[in-house]
């Protein structure tokens, strides 16, 4: 493996035991509201800072963007994404859905990505060139050709409802008279690690973060699949506007969206 992406899976799985602890005592998370229906809590902050620390332990010098404010600037060159919990809705609720995220980008490209699911101990990891796996075993993309049959997931806006919902609800309405069926799970990072494993054929959402799609975009990759954004371009991180799938499910979804 890959010394950086060690480092990272080593974070991941510090992070990973203070969110299952965390998870188990839950009348202790200390919940704050970011904004209406927008989440964070002790355990949120706690893991962001048990990564930043794990990581910086062996790469003081280098740059990070945590959601939860951690951000330090250093060598550009390298860049830490972190989502420390992804899917917080989930965990304060008491659903075993959710994920830590950990993103390395080096001169502006991604280079190393972990999504670790703590409730199911499963890790998602991919470097870039060298395949993405789930704990160890090679994992790709599946071959969905066509919306017909497929699995998909997607997301509706938790913010912003009156701007964001009518559009996101006509997209909807276009893709799911012609799919296998959609799911709505709340971890941008376990949807995304669960397209690269085949599990499903594609995701699409929009108004993310770099921090929830910077793992993940790598495991689509590396899996042998598609991330785009909603016009085909290749900024995705940029716009927070996100396609994911099996190559040829892809262009059959952004196809679908114009229609
Ligand atoms: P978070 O848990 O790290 O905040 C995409 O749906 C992303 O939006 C999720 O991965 C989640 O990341 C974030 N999110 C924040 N509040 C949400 C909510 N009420 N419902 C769903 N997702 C939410
Ligand atoms: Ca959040
Ligand atoms: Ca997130
Ligand atoms: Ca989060």
């Amino acid at each position: 493996m890959h010394a950086m992406l060690n480092i990272a899976v080593r974070a991941a799985r510090v992070a990973g035991n203070i969110i299952a602890q965390g998870f188990e005592h839950r009348d202790d998370l200390m919940t704050e509201s970011k904004s209406e229906n927008d989440y964070v809590t002790r355990v949120d902050k706690e893991a962001e800072q048990a990564i930043i620390n794990k990581i910086r332990q062996s790469y003081p010098d280098h740059s990070f963007i945590g959601e939860e404010g951690g951000v330090i600037d250093g060598d550009e060159d390298f860049k830490w994404i972190i989502d420390p919990l992804d899917g917080t809705t989930n965990f304060v609720r008491g659903v075993p859905h959710f994920a830590v995220s950990i993103a390395l980008m080096h001169k502006g490209r991604l280079d190393q990505g972990v999504v670790f699911d703590p409730i199911r101990n499963e890790l998602f990891t991919a470097s870039r060139g060298a395949s993405a796996q789930l704990n160890g075993y090679r994992i790709r993309c599946s071959n969905a050709k066509e919306l017909r049959g497929s699995l998909l997931a997607t997301a509706f806006p938790f913010k912003n409802k009156e701007q964001e919902l009518a559009e996101s609800l006509q997209l909807f309405s276009k893709v799911y008279p012609q799919c296998g069926d959609i799911r709505r799970g709340g971890s941008a990072a376990l949807d995304m690690a669960y397209v690269a494993a085949g599990r499903l054929d594609g995701y699409w959402e929009k108004g993310l973060k770099p921090w929830d799609m910077a793992a993940g975009a790598l495991l689509i990759q590396e899996a042998g699949g598609l991330v785009t954004d909603f016009n085909g371009g290749h900024e995705p991180m940029k716009t927070g506007s996100l396609v994911c799938g099996s190559t040829k499910l892809v262009p059959a979804l952004l196809k679908t969206f114009k229609q």
